[in-house]
C-alpha cells in the first residue's frame, strides 16, 4: 500500500516525507525537487506494544506504510510521463498544504489552504479529463466498427465519469457500482484515490490546540468531510524537531507544547484509516507482529496475508481480541475462560484481533 505525498511547491513535502520514513536523503536528492522519493513508515500501534510487554518476544514487528515523494504538482508535471505515473501507481493522495509563516519561504499568493487544495484538486481532475476523453474517441470509434454489451457499459460510465469531473467534482465522489470500479481500476484516475489534506501550520506556544482547531480556522472541515476524505494538521519544524530526540525527551517537548503524541502519529494512523486497512495480531515468545490487511477480510484471507501456505492448508483460526487476551493474561487462561474461539475460513477478521492459524501444511 503506498500513499503519494502531493502539493504545491515549498509546501513541505519533503520535510514531512523524511520525518515521516525517517529518511536521510543526500543534499543533492533533498535539493532536486523533481526525483521521487520512497520510503516505509512504521504505524504505531498502542495494541501490539502491550502485547509485546506480555510476550516480551525476541521480535515486534509493525505494520508498515509506504510513502512516495513525488515532488512538486502542477499543469506541467501532470505532462511529464514519470511523474504520472509515479502517481498513478499509489493508492491514496496525502496533500500537503502550506498553513504555516514564513516570509524567507516563497508562496503565491497569501496563505490560504481551501484556494490551493481546490487548484491542486483541479489539476488533478484536467489530468482525469484528459484521459477520459481520449478513451471516449477511440470507445466511439470501435463501437462504430461492431456491437460489445462490456465496451457499451465502459463508454456510458466513461460519459458519465465526464459529466462529473465538468461540474468540477473528482471521482472519489462518484457513486459507482463494484462492478464499475473495476472498469475504472485499470485507468488510476487520480482524483478517484482517497485524500488526506495534510495542514502544515506554524509553530506556536498553544500548539496543540492550534493543531485541533486547524481544519476548522482554514475552512477545511466541509471538503475533508467528503466521501474518500480526511485532514490532519501538523508542524513540520515541530515534527522535525521531534525526529531527531530520544522518545523520552520527545514526550517532555510534546507536553509541553500541550501534546499527547506527535502530528505524525495521527497522520500516519489516518492514512492507514482512508485505506481502509485494519491490522490482525500474531503473538508468540518469537515474534510479535501487526499484520495488515483490508476491512471485511475473511479468516482464510488473513492467513495469507501471513503465508501463502496457511491460506492453502487453513484448518482454524484461534481468536481473541487483543484486550481481553491482556486481560486473561494469557492463551492458556483465555481458553479456560472460554474467550479464545475457534474461527472457520469465513470469520470476517476484526481490526484488533489476535490470531493463531492452525493448519495442516
Ligand atoms: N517555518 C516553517 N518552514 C517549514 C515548515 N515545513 C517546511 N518548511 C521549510 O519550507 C521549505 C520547503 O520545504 P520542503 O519540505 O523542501 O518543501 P517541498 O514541498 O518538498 O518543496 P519542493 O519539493 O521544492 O516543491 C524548507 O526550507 C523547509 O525547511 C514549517 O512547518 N515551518
Ligand atoms: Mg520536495
Amino acid at each position: 500500500m503506498k500513499t503519494g505525498i502531493i502539493g504545491l511547491p515549498q509546501a513541505g513535502k519533503t520535510s514531512l516525507f523524511r520525518m515521516l520514513t525517517k529518511a536521510h536523503l543526500s543534499e543533492q536528492a533533498y535539493a532536486n525537487p523533481r526525483e521521487a522519493h520512497i520510503g516505509v513508515a512504521k504505524v504505531p500501534d498502542d495494541r501490539l506494544d502491550r502485547l509485546a510487554a506480555l510476550y516480551s518476544p525476541k521480535k515486534l514487528t509493525h505494520a508498515s506504510v509506504e510513502y512516495v515523494d513525488v515532488g512538486a504538482i502542477g499543469q506541467e508535471a501532470l505532462k511529464e510521463t514519470a511523474y504520472l505515473g509515479n502517481l498513478r501507481t499509489v493508492d491514496a493522495l496525502a496533500h500537503v498544504v502550506r498553513a504555516f509563516e514564513d516570509d524567507s519561504i516563497p508562496h503565491v499568493g497569501p496563505i490560504d489552504p481551501l484556494r490551493d487544495i481546490k487548484n491542486v484538486e483541479f489539476d488533478l481532475m484536467v489530468s482525469d479529463l484528459g484521459q477520459i476523453e481520449k478513451r471516449l474517441e477511440r470507445l466511439e470509434k470501435d463501437l462504430k466498427k461492431m456491437r460489445s454489451p462490456e465496451l457499451e457499459k465502459e463508454f456510458e460510465l466513461l460519459k458519465r465519469a465526464k459529466t462529473h469531473l465538468e461540474t468540477e467534482k473528482p471521482l472519489r465522489e462518484l457513486e459507482m457500482t463494484p462492478e464499475d470500479k473495476k472498469r475504472l481500476r485499470g485507468f488510476m484516475f487520480l482524483s478517484e484515490k482517497p485524500i488526506l489534506y495534510v495542514v502544515n501550520v506554524s509553530e506556536s506556544t498553544q500548539l496543540g490546540a492550534d493543531l485541533e482547531a486547524a481544519a476548522g480556522k482554514f475552512k477545511l472541515t466541509e471538503i475533508a468531510s467528503h466521501p474518500n476524505a480526511g485532514s490532519a494538521a501538523i508542524c513540520g519544524k515541530v515534527e522535525a524537531e521531534l525526529a531527531e530526540m530520544s522518545d523520552a525527551d520527545a514526550a517532555e517537548f510534546l507536553s509541553s507544547y500541550g501534546l499527547k503524541e506527535s502530528g505524525l502519529v495521527r497522520l500516519i494512523r489516518t492514512t492507514y484509516h482512508l485505506l481502509g486497512l485494519i491490522s490482525f495480531f500474531t503473538a508468540g515468545e518469537d515474534e510479535c507482529r501487526a499484520w495488515t490487511i483490508p476491512v471485511h477480510t475473511r479468516a482464510v484471507e488473513a492467513a495469507g496475508a501471513i503465508h501463502s501456505d496457511l491460506e492453502h492448508h487453513f484448518i482454524r483460526a484461534e481468536t481473541i481480541r487483543w484486550d481481553a487476551l491482556l486481560e486473561a493474561g494469557s492463551e492458556a487462561n483465555a481458553r479456560g475462560k472460554g474467550t479464545l474461539r475457534l474461527e472457520g475460513k469465513d470469520y470476517i477478521v476484526q481490526d484488533g484481533d489476535v490470531m493463531h492459524i492452525r493448519h495442516s501444511g
